[in-house]
């Protein structure tokens, strides 16, 4: 599949966000879930997102095109980073809840899981709140090449059986799923294409 993606500005605001035209897929996780990687590994580049050995790094979100789709991924700020101060997990969730809620081109929203840990608490709440907002979710398992075969079937089936999706299975340094998560984000960014074309707004 010959697909690119482009940085396209890390200084969109909320705002900004909220007006863009085109697609968007949030990609979003608990901090150090391989968020970053995954982005680097879906480029097939080593270095456009930044890889961080210190959890609570990133907290801007940055914006990357999908060409020749035509749609954006937007890498929000990892959350959950258990040292981050009570003022920036405020500011963190009031973004969050603003964006999904009120984000008129946002399709899908890609929910990482580390594939190593049980359900997280905080993993549940974020998908059930994009549950009322009636957004999409497509979750995604990290570091699969850290589990075995066992605990990565048992992992997928745990996370199926709660969020009624089936989650692809990636590993970032085994380039695993990889194809199947660009078919998914392809497919999840179009749906709602096609979606808004079947229905015209009609006029008597
Ligand atoms: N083994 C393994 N390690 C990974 C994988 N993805 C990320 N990591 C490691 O997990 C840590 C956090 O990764 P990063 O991408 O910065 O996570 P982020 O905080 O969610 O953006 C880094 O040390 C990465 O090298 C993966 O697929 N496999
Ligand atoms: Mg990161």
């Amino acid at each position: 599949m010959a697909v690119s993606l482009i940085l396209e500005t890390t200084a969109y605001t909320l705002d900004q966000l909220l007006a863009v035209p085109e697609a968007q897929i949030a990609l979003a996780g608990r901090s150090n879930v391989g968020k970053s990687s995954l982005i680097n590994a879906l480029a097939g580049r080593k270095k456009l997102a930044k890889v961080s050995a210190t959890p609570g790094k990133t907290r801007s979100v940055n914006f990357y095109k999908v060409e020749p789709q035509n749609f954006y991924l937007v890498d929000l700020p990892g959350y959950g980073y258990a040292r981050a101060s009570h003022e920036e997990r405020r500011k963190w969730a009031k973004l969050l809840e603003h964006y999904l809620t009120d984000c008129k081109t946002l399709k899908t929203l890609a929910l990482l899981l580390d594939c190593r840990l049980p359900p997280q608490k905080i993993d549940l709440e974020l998908a059930s709140f994009a549950r009322t907002c009636r957004l999409p979710l497509l979750p995604v398992l990290t570091k699969a090449d850290k589990c075995s075969q066992r605990e990565r079937s048992s992992r997928q089936k745990e996370w199926q059986d709660l969020l009624a999706v089936k989650p692809v299975l990636t590993s970032s340094s085994s380039r695993l799923g990889m194809e199947e998560l660009w078919r998914a984000l392809i497919a999840a960014a179009d749906i709602a294409i096609t979606d808004g074309a079947t229905a015209p707004a009609t006029v008597e």
